[in-house]
């Protein structure tokens, strides 16, 4: 088989069904960039076709799991069978540093209402308010949060309901989720819903003002593998003021308190951009997207922080602290260079780090040959310059989307109309925009979007990379084919990743995966029967 680009999507789709073969071609595009800076329309952010093995996860997943879970001392409750709340228990490895000993730090419970045939027969409301009772008295927490799963929707039982009845008998905040599996065509919608709840029931609860200059938060940053504990020390040493992350190694007395920051970074856009839209109309905060994955992009996003807030010490110090780490990060970059340069690699992950990391296989000189995202968006690949083109679907439209309108004691202009102007004049710092994965990938380069599992092997078996990367469900398949498999949502125990000390452990890693002698010696089932696997694959 040969490695031609213009045949590759006819022998990824050749062996559906007519309809789910047509289908599928319009969910894989080979990138180009056309006069006008446009790229190709890719179909994303619909539903996975029956029968097909995907990557996704469901919309509890993403609600409870990814944007509220990192969060300490929220104490989340599962409404539903067992297995959803054990099954997202610790699964994610959101790290978090309690200030003190005796701080709340309630990640390592699982809490859950067990819910049994009885109360999918007679209702689970009443067991949920006993688990909302018996939580508050174990842990005194400041928030509850109440998460509902498939058979909550299904029976119709009303966590909003049990939450304000628990908000007014208990005295503490809490605020539910119809976030039920089903909801949405991925986790994409859970991310939409736990932004609108946090939005509507906790952002802007606590006004107390802070006198340092550089106030920011950064949104859709989850810590994992210690990614946020490095952003936070540059931060600290560039001399700015975090106020809030959403929502990595972060309390709920921050969040509430997010309103008096004066810029809003954003880190994954697909996860929390609605968070950063609705801050900016009801507060007016700006925002930016950033990204501290790879250490050119590390220190792009700090120097755009700088122009952002246009101060002459900042930016000294931002270049100071790039001064100081650059050498080394540009050592061990050489180093692993000798051997890596002109390796290949694959990337399918999630909704962003599919484009972030791509720039960490790009500073170690290799090529990326394919990439997609699980769940992210059209915007996510093509620009947000193509949000107003995106159809909404009926999907869509089962998540409520909210009219954010100022504050009218709290909305303050950040910057003047001049100052505005001047930031959007410069087209690097990207304001209130994201650009999205394929501008920045080359011509010819494969964007897959949900990526089924038999499309993963023949690219496999065809393009041969010397790294895919992924996760756990498809680790061991694709390592069972002779390919390092790198966890991209989990680091495989590894990280951190994020700022300069980020990028060299990830060059290093990168480097012992991509030369280790051991795949070679693992022959792939195509390389002793290639009969057999295709005939197999036609079955
Ligand atoms: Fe954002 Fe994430 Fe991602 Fe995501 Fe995720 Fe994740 Fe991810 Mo796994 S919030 S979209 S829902 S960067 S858990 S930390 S790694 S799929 S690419």
């Amino acid at each position: 088989m040969k490695n031609d680009i213009t045949t590759i999507k006819e022998e990824l789709v050749k062996i559906y069904p007519a309809k789910v073969g047509r289908k599928r071609a319009e969910q894989i595009v080979i990138n180009q960039h056309f006069p006008d800076g446009s790229v190709p329309e890719i179909k994303a952010n619909v539903r996975t076709l029956p029968g097909i093995i995907t990557q996704r996860g469901c919309t509890y997943a993403g609600c409870k799991g990814v944007v509220i879970g990192p969060s300490r001392d929220i104490l989340s409750i599962t409404h539903g069978p067992v297995g959803c709340g054990f099954y997202s228990w610790l699964t994610r490895r959101n790290q978090t540093r309690p200030p003190t000993e005796t701080s709340p730090n309630f990640i390592n419970y699982c809490l859950t209402t067990d819910m049994q045939e009885q109360q999918i027969v007679f209702g689970g409301e009443k067991k949920l308010k006993a688990a909302v009772r018996e939580a508050f008295q174990l842990f005194h927490p400041k928030a509850i949060a109440l998460f509902s799963t498939c058979p909550v929707g299904l029976i119709g039982d009303d966590v909003h309901s049990v939450a304000r009845a628990m908000k007014e008998e208990l005295g503490i905040n809490v605020f539910g989720f119809s976030c039920e599996g089903y909801r949405g065509v991925s986790q994409s919608a859970g991310h939409h819903i736990a932004n609108n709840a946090l939005f509507k029931n906790v952002i802007g609860l606590d006004d107390t003002s802070h006198k340092e200059k550089f106030k920011i938060n950064l949104l859709g940053e989850y810590n994992i593998g210690g990614d946020g504990f490095v952003i936070d020390e540059l931060f600290r040493r560039c001399g700015i003021k975090q106020i809030a992350t959403f929502s990595g190694n972060s309390d709920y007395q921050s969040m509430t308190n997010a309103h008096t920051a004066d810029l809003n970074l954003v880190m994954c856009h697909r996860s929390i951009n609605y968070v950063a839209e609705m801050m900016e109309k009801k507060f007016g905060i700006p925002w930016l997207k950033v990204n501290f994955i790879g250490a050119e992009s590390t220190s792009k996003s700090l120097r755009k922080i700088g122009e952002y807030f246009d101060d002459a010490e900042l930016k000294a110090r931002i270049e100071k602290v790039i001064a100081e780490e650059m050498p080394a990060v540009e050592d061990v970059r050489n180093d692993v260079r000798t051997r890596c340069e002109g390796k290949t690699a694959m990337l399918f992950v999630g909704g962003s780090r599919a484009h972030h990391y791509q720039v960490l296989f790009k500073e170690m000189g290799m090529k990326i040959i394919a990439a997609g995202y699980e769940f992210g968006h059209r915007d996510d690949y093509e620009g947000r310059n193509v949000l107003p083109t995106i159809k909404t679907d009926a999907d869509s439209r089962n998540i409520e989307q909210i009219e954010a309108l100022p504050d009218p004691k709290r909305y303050r202009l950040r910057k003047s109309a001049e100052e505005t102007a001047r930031l959007a004049a410069i087209p690097e710092l990207e304001l209130e925009d994201y650009v999205g994965m394929m501008p920045e990938m080359g011509d010819g380069e494969l964007v897959i979007d949900d990526i089924s599992e038999y499309e993963t092997e023949r690219l496999l078996e065809i393009y041969k990379p010397s790294i895919f990367c992924a996760g756990i469900k498809e680790k061991f398949g694709v390592q069972k084919m002779g390919i390092p498999c790198k966890q991209l949502h989990s680091y495989d125990y590894g990280g951190p990743y994020a700022g300069y000390e980020g990028a060299i452990n990830f060059y290093r890693e990168i480097d012992r995966m991509v030369n280790i002698k051991a795949w070679s010696l693992v022959p792939a089932p195509w390389q002793t029967s290639p009969q057999a696997m295709r005939a197999a694959a036609a079955d």
